[in-house]
């Protein structure tokens, strides 16, 4: 079997990501490095670093001559991944084609219902789903033969099957280290700014997968599970070795989407990099209600000097009962403040127009903002809805998600998108007008957030595809003037508590 690994061009990496932090997909790095482990041939093709276009891509498939042909997903790339699905089928009629990654584990029916060029779609974890598929196909070059794997979605004699899930991957130790050789190192531009040391060449790493909690925005519950599964301390900093060693790795990103569920771990991963010298910078994200100031002293002295956390909403109603996050204010601003005296950046994020949220309540919101701009770095989003998730369910029944809506195809018109943003994912938008979102946002920009509306005002006429979008434009151009004019006529030293 030869099997071939594709991140698409456009999208996910190449835009939004491109300047500055495009980094090694470690997900298909991953199933890389089992299949490689196992004897199987494996290529991997990031189309973002290595520039291929639809036509480069058509000729590395047929040069290649693969067996199957796998392409990684999100949401906001899902139309890149789907289009190099039919190409490749065109390219090569006698292979397989399999999509995975977030999007299509979460939307796994949907994509086979609607893309007839793709045979099979890997629900959660790839690593065993592939490897078994090479087992299976390679005795039996038929797609009858798939339906004995575990995680998998196909289409047989024209209905769409699921078979059961497969369990998670208990011990996450016994996986390789992601192919990093695989792909061209050199061409990942991922950099982060260390305060005192300048733009330093970073990597990115995941030490666990899976969240206990339950936010009702998130993939990760359902696409990882809620039992989290972590690698030992041990294993991270072998990895840690040989990104620093290797890939002169000086910053690392802990993606874990909750990197100290256990402080327990945190504290031996900091133990070993201090007692390894690894002298290293590190930024991580973070639950913020699981952090202690000791805990926090002992990261700090380890290199950390950047930490992400959700607060997500001002009020404590849409916090804590409509997205479930369950985290109280008074831990956030304990965490601020223990960031300010350690000297660690904190960086919160948050979203406007939860479901049920009203206007007083987003005010809240900003209110935090506004008070804490000058300590913490800001992270501000409109509410997106993704497949599989409990917001998806509430977007059904409230028909942000209208009847008949599938994720497959590029324009439905009675879905709210902001393409120049987001990409093709649909906002979701309940109590809130658009007028108030927008002045959200701006004020959020205007009191020092990164968003520059004029920026990206060729990607948002690029992207224009309806009266409404232009309506939508209208209404933020508006907004944003308003609100920069009164800020110009305003005495100075007035406060800005609307
Ligand atoms: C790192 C990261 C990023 C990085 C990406 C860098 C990179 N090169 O990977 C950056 C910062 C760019 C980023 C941006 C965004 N991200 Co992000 N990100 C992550 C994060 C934290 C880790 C990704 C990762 O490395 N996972 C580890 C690997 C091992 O897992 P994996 O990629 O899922 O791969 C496994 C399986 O999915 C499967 N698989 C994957 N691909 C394939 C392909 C085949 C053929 C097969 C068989 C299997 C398979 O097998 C792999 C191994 O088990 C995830 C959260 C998470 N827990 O994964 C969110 C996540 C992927 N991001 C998410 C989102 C929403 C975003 C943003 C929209 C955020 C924003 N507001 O801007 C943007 C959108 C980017 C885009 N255009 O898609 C969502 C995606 C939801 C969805 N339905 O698509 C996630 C799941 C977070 C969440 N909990 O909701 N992100
Ligand atoms: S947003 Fe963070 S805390 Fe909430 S479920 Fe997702 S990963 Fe877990």
């Amino acid at each position: 079997m030869k099997v071939q690994l594709f991140v698409p061009p456009g999208g996910y990496f190449a835009e939004r990501w491109s300047k500055g932090s495009s980094m090694p997909p470690l997900g298909i790095l991953s199933i890389a490095a089992v299949l490689e482990k196992e004897g199987v041939e494996v290529e991997v093709l990031p189309a973002d670093v290595l520039k291929l276009n639809w036509r480069t891509i058509r000729q590395e498939i047929k040069r290649a001559k693969p067996d199957l042909i796998g392409v990684t997903s999100t949401t906001e790339n899902r139309f890149q991944s789907f289009k190099l699905i039919k190409l490749a089928k065109k390219a090569r009629p006698e292979a397989f084609t399999i999509l995975g990654g977030p999007h299509a584990s979460l939307a796994a029916e949907d994509c086979l219902s609607h893309i007839p060029e793709l045979d099979i779609v890997a629900r959660g974890e790839g690593e065993m789903t592939t490897l078994e598929l090479c087992r299976a196909l390679e005795k039996k070059k038929d797609l009858a033969a798939a339906a004995s794997v575990a995680g998998i979605s196909l289409r047989l004699e024209g209905k769409v099957i699921s078979t059961p899930p497969r369990s998670p991957i208990q011990d996450l130790d016994s996986l390789p280290f992601p192919a990093f050789h695989l792909v061209p190192f050199e061409k990942y531009n991922f950099t982060i700014d260390v305060p005192g040391q300048g733009k330093l060449p970073a990597v990115n790493i995941m030490t666990s997968r899976g969240c206990p909690f339950n936010c009702n925005f998130c993939a990760t519950p359902i696409n990882w599970g809620r039992t989290v599964r972590v690698r030992s301390p041990l294993n991270v900093i072998q990895e840690i070795e040989l990104l620093v060693q290797k890939y002169g790795a000086r910053v690392i990103f802990f993606y874990d989407d909750t990197f100290n569920v256990s402080a327990r771990r945190v504290e031996e991963i900091c133990d070993l990099i201090l007692e390894r010298k690894l002298n290293i910078f590190w930024r991580c994200e973070a639950r913020l209600d699981l952090l202690t100031k000791p805990l926090l002293a002992k990261m700090k002295e380890a290199g950390l000097f950047h930490l992400s956390f959700g607060l997500e909403a001002g009020s404590e109603r849409v916090r804590n009962e409509i997205i479930g996050k369950k985290i109280n204010i008074e831990d956030f601003h304990n965490l601020v403040r223990w960031c300010g005296e350690l000297e660690i950046i904190p960086n919160a994020f948050f979203i406007f127009s939860h479901p049920t949220e009203t206007w007083e309540e987003a005010k809240e919101t900003i209110k935090i903002i506004e008070q804490c701009k000058d300590e913490v770095e800001v992270t501000v989003a409109i509410l997106h809805v993704y497949p599989g998730t409990p917001l998806e369910k509430t977007a059904q029944e409230l028909g942000v998600l209208p009847s008949g809506f599938t994720w497959a195809k590029k324009y439905h018109s009675k879905i709210i998108t902001l393409p120049a943003a987001q990409g093709d994912v649909p906002l979701f938008l309940d109590k809130l007008t658009w007028a108030e979102i927008s002045e959200l946002v701006f004020r959020w920009s205007l009191s020092g957030g990164q968003f520059s509306i004029l920026r990206k005002i060729p990607r948002i006429l690029k992207n224009i595809r309806s009266l409404g979008d232009i309506k939508r434009y209208a209404i933020m151009a508006f907004i944003y003037l308003k609100l920069k004019t009164k800020r110009l006529h305003r005495p100075s030293g007035a406060r800005n508590d609307g």
